[in-house]
């Protein structure tokens, strides 16, 4: 398998999956100029990433993408308890972080210009209020656990790559002790290390 990924978007929830999971596979750098040549293009029509190679077939969209990974190796146990309950939970929590939380981050990177609002910081601050709210959600979701679902799931690297946007992005998470916590024990997980550093981020 090979995933297509620009360091630091949401396609590092992927590479964590994919070291959790812990068997071999591929990466290829996308630059944002790269995103949308006529080559790319026919790999993602979208121009965006994740994207994920398997053989001649590839997938895109991150919410189909995990939970393709969590389905193909059902041994890493990153798609729930098995019970149906247990993974709705965890699909739950992942279409929070991938449709609830990341669009909101769009103002922050530039993808609501559109509004003409010159400067954008309206847009943004309006945003970062609305984040403050969606992260506080996720902080009482953490209470008394380690995982957002109880046990680690494709849900929580999606939390985690989101959380850092909301660091480098001034988004208020003060008090939110739960998230906190949780955010630290990632970056303190092996897989999550080898990600980072593979990405350039460390
Ligand atoms: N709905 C898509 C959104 C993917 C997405 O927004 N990817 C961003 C990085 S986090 C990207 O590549 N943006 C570049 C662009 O859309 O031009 C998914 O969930 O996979």
């Amino acid at each position: 398998m090979k995933l297509y990924y620009s360091p630091g978007a949401c396609s590092l929830a992927d590479h964590i999956a994919l070291e959790w999971i812990g068997k071999p596979y591929q990466v290829e750098r996308v630059s944002k100029d790269h995103s949308k040549s006529p080559e790319y293009l026919k790999i993602n029509p979208a121009g965006a990433v994740p994207a994920l190679q398997d053989g001649d077939w590839v997938l895109t969209q991150n919410a189909a993408i995990l939970n393709f990974l969590a389905d193909s190796f059902p041994e890493s146990g990153l798609g729930g308890d098995g019970s149906p309950k247990g993974r709705a939970e965890v699909n739950k929590w992942l279409a929070f972080a991938n449709s609830d939380v990341h669009p909101t981050f769009h103002p922050m990177f530039g993808s609501t210009a559109y509004l003409g609002d010159e400067t954008a910081e309206k847009t943004k601050e309006a945003a970062r209020v609305k984040l403050r709210g969606l992260f506080q959600r996720a902080d009482e979701q953490l209470v008394g656990k380690v995982w957002l679902t109880g046990s680690r799931s494709i849900a929580d690297p999606y939390l985690y790559v989101v959380s850092r946007w909301a660091k480098a992005t001034g988004v208020d998470l003060s008090g939110l002790t739960h998230l906190d916590r949780f955010f630290k024990n990632m970056e303190a997980d092996a897989g999550v290390q080898k990600a980072l550093k593979d990405e350039g981020l460390t």
